[in-house]
């Protein structure tokens, strides 16, 4: 078998000209325009790469946007002020700060200090509580974009065996939660794997959908993917670089033996990345309309 491959770029573009849509029906209607700042500390190339990546998807569909460069050497008593500062900012509907930060400065507090509101990447450990009690605000951005892949190319999730590889706050916790849930898109039987796990082969051989989030290339081989199953690779692994210095990235799965297994499969580029930006505007919009609750609005299958 050869899978059909789920074009996250293609995916994540459609939902962009949604959002695009509705960005300009608020401003027609509500002279309304969303706002996003991303906050990064430091130099580290990968975190720039990220970070433009995101403020090239806000500027292009129209959001207000600012991006907040800030040494290496700031102490956390400035960065929890800039950050308090974006907090009461009426423009700005969406605070982002990228991880990792620089050791002196502590994760959690900043974290802590984005007002639930405005916590456009779902860290604050008041929307992880409301995630897994099944009223979330917004999404975790990489879960989200899990989710509406796997709805968006038809798969099955209600009933289905989902084990996840990897049990990381940002996507192998909150991806189990999601899917586990009581709730349109979700329904799911989830099994999480990890690094103390007994024989993680007895696991994925069973799984109907694989979503793979352990940070290490080649984690999943093809003797370990039960025919026809649904393999998301959430895996962003550097190997080197270009001539040009562009990173070459592949994922944690061994990609073309796998693809002669499994029925469908995520590639890496191109997979879950693009999608993770899209669901960061689509969390935006959602702070910038102030929606309550994401209860009935997960949008349905439709085949692609
Ligand atoms: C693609 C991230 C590890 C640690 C911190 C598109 C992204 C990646 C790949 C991207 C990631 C990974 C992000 C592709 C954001 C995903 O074409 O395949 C986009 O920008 N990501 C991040 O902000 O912080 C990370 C991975």
């Amino acid at each position: 078998m050869t899978a059909k491959l789920i074009n996250g770029k293609e995916i994540a573009q459609q939902i962009r000209e949604e959002i695009r849509a509705e960005v300009a029906r608020l401003q027609r209607e509500k002279s309304l325009t969303p706002g996003l700042v991303t906050i990064i500390v430091g130099e580290d190339p990968a975190s720039q790469s990220y970070v433009r990546g995101k403020q090239k998807a806000a500027n292009d569909l129209g959001f207000y946007s600012v991006q907040e460069n800030l040494p290496t050497n700031i102490s956390e008593k400035e960065l929890l002020a800039l950050v308090d500062k974006y907090n009461k900012d009426k423009k700005i509907h969406g605070i982002l700060v990228q991880l990792p930060l620089p050791k002196h400065l502590n994760e959690d507090k900043v974290i802590f200090a984005v007002s639930p509101d405005k916590d456009v990447d779902a860290f604050h450990p008041v929307n992880v509580g409301r995630l897994v009690t099944g009223n979330p605000l917004f999404l975790p951005c990489t879960p989200a974009a899990i989710q509406q892949l796997l709805l968006r190319s038809g798969v099955k999730i209600e009933g289905a065996e989902v084990v996840v590889v990897g049990r990381s706050n940002i996507v192998g916790k909150p991806i189990a939660n999601i899917l586990l849930q009581k709730a349109a898109g979700a329904n799911a039987t989830v099994t999480i794997c990890h690094t103390r796990t007994k024989d993680i082969s007895r696991h994925t051989k069973r799984a109907e959908i694989l979503i793979v989030a352990a940070g290490k290339p080649k984690t999943i081989t093809a003797d370990m993917v039960k025919p026809g199953a649904v393999v998301i690779d959430v895996g962003i692994n550097e190997i080197g670089k270009t001539t040009e210095g562009k990173r070459i990235l592949v994922g944690d799965v061994d990609f073309a033996p796998v693809s002669e297994v499994a029925g469908a499969i995520t590639p890496v580029p191109g997979g879950v990345g693009p999608m993770t930006i899209t669901m960061l505007m689509l969390n935006t919009l959602r702070a910038a309309k102030k929606v309550k609750s994401l209860k009935g609005k997960v949008k349905n299958c439709s085949k692609s």
